[in-house]
């Protein structure tokens, strides 16, 4: 099946046994505990709805058909499946290497929980392999990566850092967020587990939130399973019934995500008062070639430098109308924040500022309305300015 029609029939295969109802769409199966006939022996599969429930176990297998995997895991938020990795994978000692640019609750989640069970950090400009590669030291067991980067659009070669994990028995993880598996598959460049907060592009409604991984190595995902149960961060069966119907338009939503995004990166590059537009489907982007040879569309989220500082940034966010000034991505609605002060206000300034995340930064996420409207907006919010 291609992608579109497993987003549809993935999971959701109608029961048509004897006995069976044939619902086209999985029930919302709510039930915390299973009876069997046996002691033994779970009558139907199912014991307890932390270990497996039957809605999320649909979502499960959707998710993994999507990346190309062959187990999927579904957890109560993105932030709880990265935990999840970290917490099966790593042991004290041990170290990460991750792009230096990441979503601000990461590397909270890193910089600030982790290293206190004695997990070490290394941030790594990852646009240049060698600079991963430089990175790597004895003890590293892990190298995280998200391309394009939260919130500076900067690309990783997906093929590349999969290559350097094999050939130093490294497990490398991406976050695949931003693109969504509609746009970009990193199982099939050889990279070992996918991370998503399924909050975004997958669920696609800013009403559920939610993470999930996929993987196809047996061995690493019996181990993040029993994790998954133990640990119990497990997403709720409602919210997995609302992914799994989100998920069925995601190709449709994905489509017009890039088409808007990239008609909004170019109305802003001819903009006066734009200094720069980071966003991976322009020529200008210095990634361009590498992200046309590993994703299959740019997206629908971009950044900007306004020409100014706090100021102007928040004279021009403050006067917008349809645009919503709130944290968050993927919705088919229109959001839009300040990175410095909203999702990565968590990392010091100075280390902000370092990577590229000024207080004249601006990221959009490209919602799904008419384009025209969209710019109309922006544009006078920038009269403003
Ligand atoms: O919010 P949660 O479902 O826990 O997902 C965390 C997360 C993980 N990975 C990426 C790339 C993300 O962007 C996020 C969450 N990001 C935002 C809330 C944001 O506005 O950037």
């Amino acid at each position: 099946m291609r992608f579109e029609t497993k987003a549809i029939h993935v999971g959701e295969e109608p029961n048509l046994k004897e006995g069976g109802s044939g619902d086209v769409v999985v029930p919302i199966h709510l039930a915390s505990t299973f009876a069997r006939r046996e002691v033994e022996k779970p009558t139907g599969g199912y014991e307890y709805s932390r270990s497996g429930n039957p809605t999320r176990h649909a979502l499960e297998k959707r998710l993994a058909s999507l990346e190309d995997a062959r187990f999927g895991l579904a957890f109560s938020s993105g932030l709880a499946a990265e935990t999840l990795i970290c917490m099966t994978l790593l042991k004290s000692g041990e170290h990460v290497i991750a792009f230096d640019d990441l979503y601000g609750g990461t590397k909270r989640l890193f910089n600030r929980i982790l290293t206190n069970f004695n997990i070490e950090f290394s941030y790594a400009d990852a646009r240049d392999l060698k600079n991963v590669k430089d990175a790597i030291k004895e003890n590293t067991r892990l190298i995280w990566m998200e391309t394009p980067t939260n919130p500076l659009m900067r690309l990783c070669d997906l093929e590349g850092i999969a290559g350097i994990g094999k050939e130093r028995g490294i497990i490398t993880v991406v976050d695949n967020t931003f693109m969504s598996p509609f746009l970009q598959r990193p199982l099939d460049f050889g990279i070992d587990i996918v991370v998503h907060s399924t909050t975004k592009y997958l669920n696609g409604h800013s009403d559920s939130v939610g993470g999930a991984l996929m993987l196809s190595n047996e061995e690493l995902y019996n181990m993040l399973k029993f994790n998954q149960n133990a640990i119990g961060a497990i997403l709720s069966p409602f919210d997995s019934y609302m992914v799994l119907r989100g998920i069925k338009t995601l190709a449709l939503r994905m489509e017009r995500h890039c088409q808007n995004a990239s008609d909004i990166a170019k109305y802003l590059e001819s903009h006066s008062k734009v200094r720069k537009v980071y966003y991976p489907g322009l020529k200008s982007h210095p990634q361009h070639e590498l992200a046309r040879s590993q994703m299959k569309g740019f997206g629908g989220m971009l950044s900007f430098e306004i020409d100014g500082g706090i100021k102007e940034a928040k004279a021009f966010l403050e006067n917008l109308k349809i645009f919503s000034l709130a944290e968050s991505l993927g919705g088919v609605e229109s959001l839009i924040e300040h990175p410095a002060l909203m999702t990565h206000a968590s990392i010091p300034k100075e280390e902000r500022e370092k990577t590229g995340i000024t207080d004249s930064l601006i990221r959009i996420s490209v919602g799904i309305e008419d384009v025209d409207d969209l710019k109309k907006d922006l544009d006078n919010a920038l009269k403003k300015v």
